[in-house]
């Protein structure tokens, strides 16, 4: 079985008949839509609500038949539970997030719920954050290059604009910002690094979020099984 598949199965037993789900982006989280959509239709789940964390997966929700059942942040008062994908995870549960864009919205809803549910498959799990993928950086367009040296003179090495596939211009979020891709020079301390990024003006939101907020963390294997802590 995908691994990522097996995880997202696994976390089927965290929803509940009545709650209000926040769903994740990614291909992760699209595999627990689609497993959650079947549970809904004939599997007993019932008066549940969905919150996605990104326009690709609203219109997922909307392409399964569940539009009527999607929900927006001033329509709802508290989230049960988020379920949503990560890029790398350490073992205390910190993760970088928005490989494909959409941090921002996760960082509101998976914060905001009151369980917040991580599944990936075992290659997503790292020694030290970050490791492979830079931590991404949603900020004001006008604010771009401020942001970018801010970030190489204080903590060194590169941070660079994301461009679309093709070139054809920057990126642009579901908020209507940039994103720049960051690769520390040395190590930068997780936790530390959201508070200090989030502090410099024009960036919107960072793409490292602390493992304080995160629940529990599904990691999915080849052979189908998952392992959680
Ligand atoms: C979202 O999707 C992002 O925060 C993360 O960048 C990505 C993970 O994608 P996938 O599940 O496709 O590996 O969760």
């Amino acid at each position: 079985m995908d691994p990522k598949l097996a995880a997202a199965k696994a976390a089927l037993k965290y929803v509940r008949s009545g709650y209000v789900i926040g769903v994740g982006s990614g291909s992760t989280a699209l595999m627990f839509l689609s497993e959650l959509a079947e549970n809904i239709e004939g599997g007993g789940l019932t008066d549940v609500k969905l919150i996605a964390t990104s326009t690709e997966t609203e219109y997922e929700i909307v392409k399964l038949g569940l539009g009527e059942l999607l929900r927006y942040p001033w329509q709802v008062d508290h989230v049960d539970v988020a379920i949503d994908g990560a890029d790398e995870v350490d073992k205390d549960k910190n993760l970088v997030k928005g490989g494909g864009g959409a941090l921002t919205r996760e960082k509101i809803i998976d914060y905001w719920a009151s369980e917040f549910i991580v599944i990936v498959d075992e290659s997503k799990l790292v020694d030290k954050i970050p490791s492979k993928h830079p931590i991404p950086v949603e900020v004001v367009p006008y604010a771009w290059p401020l942001v970018k040296a801010r970030l190489e003179r204080d903590y060194g090495g590169s941070a660079e604009l994301r461009y679309s596939s093709g070139k054809r211009g920057p990126v642009i979020t579901d908020n209507g910002n940039y994103i720049i891709d960051y690769r520390p020079g040395s190590g930068i301390e997780p936790r530390e690094g959201e508070r200090v990024i989030k502090c410099i003006p024009g960036v919107v939101e960072v793409g490292l979020f602390n493992g304080l907020k995160v629940s529990r963390v599904i990691v999915g294997k080849q052979d189908g099984s998952v392992n959680e802590f």
